[in-house]
Parts: C-alpha cells; structure tokens; sequence
C-alpha cells in the first residue's frame, strides 16, 4: 500500500516527529501558510533563515521547519535577523513569534527596526496572551479578559492595533489576517517574502487552551467562527463608524510601499567611502 506523505512534509525537519501546540491551536496553520508561500514561490528553505524568540508561536519555525533557524531569547529575535541580514543580505530572513515576544519586551526591537525598514518578515502570531508560560495578560489583551496574572479582568489599556503601531514606525508593508483567513494570508506572506523593506504581518490566532477557556469563547472551532463574524475588511471597514467597529477585526493589506531600505542603503555608503578610501591612498592623500 502506497504511504500518504503531506505535500510539505519535505519542509519538514526529519527528526521531528510531533509538533508542540496544542490540538486547535492556530500555530499550524500559520506554520501551513508559511509553508504554502515559499513553495507557491517556487522557494526553498535554503533561501531562507528563521528567527524565533521565546513561545508557543516560537516553536513554527524550530524546530519543525528544516532550515537554517535560530530560536534566541525572548524579545530578541528582530535584532538577530538585522544582524543575519547584515551578514548575509542575499538571504531571506523571516521570523515568527508572538505578541508577547514581539510586541512586549521586544517592542522597541519592532519599532526601531519598522522605522529602519530593514528588510525582513516579521509574521507576529497574536493570540492576545502568554501562552506558553500559562496565559499571563500581554499587552494585547482586551480590558477585562480574566487571565492568570488577572483574575478580577485585565486592568491596562491593551495595544489594539499592532498593525497601525507598525505602520505609525514606517514600515514598506503591514498586513493583517487571521487564522480563519489562510489563504488571503498565504497571498500576504508571498507579497512579504518579495518584499524589499521590512514586511510585517499580523496574524490573529487562536489559543483555545489559554486565552479561549479563560474567555469562555470555546473551542477552537468557535473561536475560527468567531473571527469570521468579526472580521471585517479595510473596505468594507471604511464604511463604519468607529462605534460600529467597536469589537470588530479589520483585516487587510493596509500598507505596500516603496521606500529607501536600510541594509541596501549602508552596503552603497561603505562602497562609497571605501571607493573614496582608495582614491585617496591612489592620490597620495592617504
Ligand atoms: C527574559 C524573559 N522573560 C520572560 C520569559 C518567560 N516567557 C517565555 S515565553 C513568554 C511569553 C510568550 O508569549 P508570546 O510571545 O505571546 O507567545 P505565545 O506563547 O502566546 O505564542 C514569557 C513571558 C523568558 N523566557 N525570558
Ligand atoms: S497554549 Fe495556546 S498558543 Fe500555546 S500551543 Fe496551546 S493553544 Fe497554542
Ligand atoms: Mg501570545
């Protein structure tokens, strides 16, 4: 009897035999639309070096996906990718993490690098908490969500659009979809992979285990059904009031610009000044 073998299982690391999320959990399919891209690309994992922090959403590219990947301390990832695109600027570098990892201890990371436009990917996987350490609040969870660090309900005011604080930093393209959307976020990541500039996504995913027990929105299949009744797109978005949008999720490409990216704008001057280097020691000026 011929073995049915998944069409990526190529991409995936031979000594992995189980994933580490748990049943429902939006990570794979993230880690599938990710996948998808690079193959409908016609890439492959050598092209590519993954960058992931410290999570749940961390664990996509390592170890599952057999590449070149460094999984470093949590917040960090973003510095290591601009230092691997320094070093090696013919390489696509992508890294995939969560809110927490991304947008808490490492949000200066994000912005300063948003505003650099370094050209990598960044797909941050928001599922409003910590979940890897137990559900504790992040700083994208909704006002009055009960999490462990929270029992009477989340007191802080939340970060509610990521996407908009990346666009605010400067980044060339900031889309956002969610786990109920993998198709219009395999076309995304596609367009980021291209991309020249630093390229970040969205991705609102589901974690039933932490955030959808803790909010009593069920299962992960309630959770996916609760995404396509909030969603909404940035067309049809413009439409509404910000009361009727009040609870709702605008998904869309929100930004594809071109504009001057930082590895390519260096690499001209050090040329520019070793050139100048050289015209000097020619000269007899150096
Ligand atoms: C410096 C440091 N602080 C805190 C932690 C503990 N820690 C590990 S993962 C994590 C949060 C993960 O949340 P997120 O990035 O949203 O990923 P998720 O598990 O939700 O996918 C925390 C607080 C750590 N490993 N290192
Ligand atoms: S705790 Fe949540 S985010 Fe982490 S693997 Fe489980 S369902 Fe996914
Ligand atoms: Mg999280």
């Amino acid at each position: 009897m011929n073995e049915l073998v998944h069409p990526y299982h190529r991409f995936i690391r031979p000594t992995v035999t189980h994933t580490t999320f748990c049943p429902g959990c939006g990570d794979g399919t993230v880690a599938q639309s990710i996948l998808r891209a690079i193959d409908g690309l016609g890439m492959d994992m050598d092209d590519f070096v993954f960058v992931s922090g410290i999570g749940c959403a961390a664990w996509i590219p390592s170890p599952l996906f057999n590449a070149d990947v460094l999984h470093t301390t949590h917040g960090r990832p973003i510095a290591f990718a601009f230092g691997i695109k320094m070093g090696l600027p013919d390489k696509k570098v992508m890294v995939v993490s969560g809110d927490g990892d991304l947008v808490a201890i490492g949000g200066n990371h994000l912005i300063q690098n948003a505003r650099r436009n370094i050209e990598m990917v960044v797909l941050c996987v928001n599922n409003g908490i910590y979940g890897m350490t137990g559900g504790q609040a992040a700083p994208t969870t909704p006002m009055g969500v009960k999490t462990t660090t929270t029992p009477y309900g989340a007191f802080e005011n939340f970060f509610e659009d990521i996407s908009g604080l990346v666009i605010a930093a400067g980044a060339s393209f900031v889309a956002r979809w969610t786990t109920a959307h993998p198709r219009q976020l395999t076309a995304s990541i596609k367009k980021a992979i291209q991309k020249k500039g630093f390229a970040f996504i969205e991705v609102i995913s589901q974690c039933p285990v932490q955030f959808g027990r803790k909010m009593g929105m069920g299962n992960a299949i309630q959770m996916l059904e609760d995404y396509k009744k909030r969603s909404i797109s940035i067309k049809e978005a413009k439409k509404l009031s910000p009361e009727e949008l009040k609870d709702r999720m605008v998904v869309g490409e929100f930004v594809d610009l071109d504009k001057p990216e930082m590895v390519e704008e260096v690499t001209r001057m050090i040329r520019r000044a070793s050139g100048e280097a050289q015209e000097a020691v020619d000269t007899g000026r150096g």
